[in-house]
């Protein structure tokens, strides 16, 4: 599993706080201790209250590669924010997000090609989020083809079939995991599949437990990428275990320890 970590995130009011103050400390500390923990990469979102997100999200990535060689996961709903992230980011890096409107796939597409990036597809529209496992579907082919048409390869694409709360959305549950796997035989070579995973537990108790729990289960239905809280060590030991009873990582009794990331 590809572990993005979460916890740069402007709607945390520390990281706001932060971004807010050029802190540059804090922000280095969380993109470490998330490095240090696990992540393979790090979602950077300048959150809800930046009131320049253009230079917000530039001095972000700058103050975090000054510290981290991994993979940064620009995240904004505004494809200008994204492209301001993009011109200063060496690291490897993800755009997140395009959803399946064409307006927004005819920008994001092209930019991932220019700038040699990995793309995020929100089965989500105009229309909104889809409310079954059809609706998703038909968003995800949209996506897939729209990249076809421009050149961008299935294999860069991480379709999301967007995690919703389970206390607002139970009925859906079973649906966006079956999704997942769906996903990805919609082509071949087949699209990778990631998830917002923090957003299942959002507004319950016991976060934690409905968190590794999904987890679980959709590493069953093929999932490649979650977006996750590292620091939560039953959390990523659970990412270790599903992938070791997946084989892809060779049994020994001590694969804790083995497959921890440095
Ligand atoms: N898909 C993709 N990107 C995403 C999401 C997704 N990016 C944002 C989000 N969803 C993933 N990141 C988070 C980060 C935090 C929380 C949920 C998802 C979270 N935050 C606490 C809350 O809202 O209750 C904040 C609590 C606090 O302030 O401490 O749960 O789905 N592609």
């Amino acid at each position: 599993m590809f572990v993005i970590g979460e916890l740069i995130n402007g709607m945390y009011p520390y990281i706001g706080k932060a971004i807010k103050e050029k802190d540059k400390a804090t922000i280095q500390k969380y993109a470490l201790s998330q490095i240090q923990a696990g992540a393979d990469a790090l979602d950077i979102n300048c959150g809800p209250v930046s009131k320049d997100p253009l230079s917000d999200i530039q001095w972000l990535v700058e103050v975090i590669q000054e510290v981290t060689e991994k993979t940064l996961v620009l995240d904004s709903s505004k494809p200008q924010v994204i492209e301001s992230g993009l011109k200063v980011t060496k690291n490897k890096v993800i755009i997140n997000s395009t959803t399946a409107d064409l307006e927004k796939l005819e920008k994001l597409v092209p930019l991932a090609k220019q700038y040699n990036a990995k793309l995020i597809g929100l089965t989500i529209s105009a229309k909104g989020i889809p409310q079954n496992k059809d609706q998703r579907l038909e968003l995800a082919a949209q996506i897939v083809a729209t990249c076809a048409d421009i050149g961008f390869t299935p294999e860069d694409l991480y379709l999301d079939p967007i995690v919703l709360p389970v206390n607002v959305a139970q009925a859906q549950m079973k649906d966006i995991l079956e999704s997942i796997h769906e996903f990805k035989i919609i082509s071949d070579p087949s699209p990778k599949t990631i998830i917002g995973l923090s957003n299942v537990s959002q507004g319950s108790s016991v976060r934690n437990l409905i968190n590794r729990t999904f987890l679980i289960m959709a590493a069953l239905f093929g999932l490649d990428a979650a977006i996750l809280d590292p620091l939560d060590k039953e959390l990523m030991d659970a990412v270790i275990t599903s992938d070791l009873i997946l084989n892809k990582q060779i049994y020994c009794d001590r694969y804790l320890e083995a497959y921890r990331k440095k």
